[in-house]
């Protein structure tokens, strides 16, 4: 048996994958992977104070992917529009804080694909059951749009719809598994995107579940 030099460097290489989506988005495969299993156990104790709930657009739909937040500002929706809001308006209290292990992630995940220092004070938490999904918008609310958005997928596998920067064309499909995060910032912070209808299925750390974490700078 031989060895080339590609054998010997492999074991140089992070175990997890760093791959370019387009200028500005990073695709981390794994990188919260051996993380998902705590993440998952903190967002059920968050959910405990702030429940996940589906809200109401501006135009009187009812979202099928239920939210709640952590951290100083969550994003909320209802018939008035869409806004950070510094407390839950289901219970009046401020969103449970963000726990320090979600605010590391989200700072190692950023700098990883190099945007350094990243401070979000939101954390917004999506959860999907199969047939839910999540039509192409853009996230316009945070004031400041350099800042990058820090993107973890936890549970069930989906697929994420990569549009452009205006609402036509065919989208980019992007499987999403648990433990992936995903960093879109630069000339791709203000494009379209989506998610698909979750497909049926069963993940050993959430069940029927898909929960997506978002992490902001909305302040
Ligand atoms: C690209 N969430 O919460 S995360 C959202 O899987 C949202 O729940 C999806 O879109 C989810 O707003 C996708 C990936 C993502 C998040 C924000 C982005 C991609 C983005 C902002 C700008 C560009
Ligand atoms: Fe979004």
């Amino acid at each position: 048996m031989s060895f080339g030099l590609g054998d010997l460097l492999s074991c140089l290489e992070p175990a997890q994958a760093i791959e370019p989506i387009a200028a500005g988005a990073v695709l981390l495969r794994g990188f919260a992977r051996e993380r998902a299993r705590c993440l998952v156990a903190a967002i059920d104790e968050i959910a405990r104070s702030a429940p996940f709930r589906n809200m109401v657009t501006p135009g009187g739909f009812r979202m099928s992917v239920a939210m709640t937040n952590c951290g100083r500002a969550g994003w909320v929706t209802d018939r008035t529009g869409y806004r950070y809001e510094p407390a839950d308006p289901m219970t009046g209290r401020p969103w449970p804080p963000m726990p320090r292990p979600f605010r590391r992630l989200a700072l190692e995940a950023a700098a990883a694909a190099g945007y350094t220092g990243f401070g979000p004070d939101a954390c917004l938490m999506n959860l999907y059951e199969p047939g839910t999904r999540l039509s192409l918008h853009r996230d316009e609310n945070e004031r400041d749009l350099t800042a990058p958005i820090v993107s973890v997928s936890l549970g069930l596998p989906a697929v994420f719809l990569f549009g452009s920067h205006n609402r036509g064309g065919r989208p980019r499909r992007i499987g999403l598994e648990s433990g992936d995060v995903v960093v879109w910032g630069g000339p791709l912070r203000l494009v379209y995107h989506g998610v698909a209808p979750l497909a049926e299925g069963e993940h050993p750390l959430t069940g029927r579940r898909r929960i997506n974490l978002t992490f902001r700078k909305a302040l």
